[in-house]
């Protein structure tokens, strides 16, 4: 049976990259996979997808023919995807291959804040999976601590294992980010905050403990195949080997 693998992560931290990497790398891999875009704000896309969002709703043309600014156009896309969501999850589930790499919206508030992710995840059968995506440039050890606890916050929301994956490897050299794996036992802030974070850090290495963040690059393909392996684990951790 296929499984559903939902890319999810803050603007920009590189989903749509990933769903076309990853997609390239599965070919490659003889892995059959269909491609989900559920971005209604999607201008143009790396990959063609099997499926698009964009057939039923478009921000573009909400911002038009509603009047609305760009952030009410979203909101308005996400309400009618969400009244729709029997529809788009039985599109979904009509697509064939060992995966459906499933791409979602730049503004990832509107998949996890809202009914959206988690109704469209309660419609789906089948083994579902979450790829939480991060984006370590530039961030100092407190940002690395709130970042992984959204991936915590995912897995709540949507009821479904998820991987933290570390985005853009090819950005980071290897001496910086093994200095964040330090930085999240022992964050350099200071005062409230530091304590805080300190705080934050203890609980997210007790729970975090039985997960690996793997580091990918879209463009090299670095991790691709890691990836790929960590999902197969994370099916096994689950107990569900079919
Ligand atoms: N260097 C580098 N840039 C990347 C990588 N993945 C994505 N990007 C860039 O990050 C930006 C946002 O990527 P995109 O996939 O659109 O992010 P999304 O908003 O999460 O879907 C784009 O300019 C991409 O070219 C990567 O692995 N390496
Ligand atoms: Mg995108």
């Amino acid at each position: 049976m296929a499984m559903n693998l939902i890319v999810i992560g803050p603007a920009g931290s590189g989903k749509t990259s990933l769903v076309s990497s990853l997609s390239k790398w599965m070919t490659g891999s003889g892995i059959s996979r269909c491609l989900i875009n559920l971005d209604p704000g999607a201008d143009r896309l790396p990959y063609a997808p099997d499926y698009d969002i964009r057939s039923i709703v478009r921000v573009s043309e909400l911002m038009k023919s509603e009047c609305l600014s760009p952030n009410g156009a979203l909101v308005k896309a996400a309400e009618v995807i969400e009244g729709r969501i029997r529809e788009v999850a039985d599109s979904i589930q009509s697509m064939r291959g060992d995966f459906r790499i499933i791409d979602t919206p730049g503004q990832m508030e509107l998949f996890l804040f809202r009914q959206l992710g988690s109704a469209l995840v309660s419609s789906l059968r089948g083994r579902t999976a979450a790829i939480m995506l991060l984006d370590l440039c530039d961030i100092s050890g407190a940002d690395y601590v709130t970042l992984r606890l959204l991936g915590l916050i995912a897995e709540l929301k949507l009821g479904v294992p998820s991987l933290d994956v570390i985005s853009k490897a090819d950005l980071l050299d290897r001496k910086a980010s093994l200095g964040w794996q330090e930085n999240i036992s022992a964050p350099k802030s200071e005062g409230l905050h530091g304590e805080l974070a300190h705080n934050l850090s203890s609980l997210l290495n007790e729970l975090e403990r039985r997960k690996r963040v793997i580091p990918v690059s879209s463009l090299s393909g670095e991790g691709l195949e890691c990836l790929y392996k960590a999902l197969g684990e994370l099916f096994c951790s689950c107990g569900d080997l079919s």
